[in-house]
């Protein structure tokens, strides 16, 4: 009688070590997926905010006082990360007006001067020699239209189109 008791009350302990041998082991499982994670981390598994930025740039005017951008047609694949480079060389004020592309599309930020802006961008005003970085990932295939809001300028062609194509 007292025998069993003895190896009854034995029996729970080797149980109890299996136990902690395989939280351990899940333990050591969790810990070697997250240095897998931290050290060779896939393009598909990085944060969208941390891809690496297509740098496009577009003029707004020309040095010599015309009414366009250049270039006038862009194109963007949807959930690639891009910084676009909003710069004014000609002599007098524009916008880069573009409310549906706005709307298409995720904005990181956008950096002017010592400024960081964050959250949705619908119109930028660029004085000559300025110079705006606009970071957004596009969400939403489409074709949409661009314009200086500037009255006569969009009449005079100072227009343009931007293309979102879904990934290939
Ligand atoms: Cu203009």
């Amino acid at each position: 009688m007292g025998h069993s008791i003895v190896k009854y009350q034995s029996a729970p302990i080797p149980h109890r070590e299996r136990w902690v041998e395989l939280w351990v082991g899940l333990l050591g499982v969790w810990v070697e997926l997250l240095i897998g994670v931290l050290v060779a981390t896939p393009a598909w598994a990085m944060a969208p905010s941390q891809q690496p930025a297509e740098t496009i740039t577009i003029h707004l005017g020309t040095a010599a006082g015309n009414l366009r951008f250049e270039p006038d047609h862009l194109t963007f694949i949807a959930g690639q990360r891009y910084t676009l480079v909003l710069d004014n060389p000609s002599p007098e004020k524009h916008y880069f007006t573009a409310k549906d592309f706005a709307d298409a599309l995720w904005t990181q930020n956008v950096k002017a001067g010592n400024v960081e802006v964050k959250g949705a961008i619908y119109e930028l005003e660029l004085k000559p020699e300025a110079v705006a970085l606009w970071t957004f990932i596009p969400q939403k295939p489409g074709t949409y239209e661009l314009h200086c809001s500037i009255p006569g300028h969009a009449e005079a062609g100072m227009v343009g189109q931007m293309t979102v194509q879904a990934p290939a």
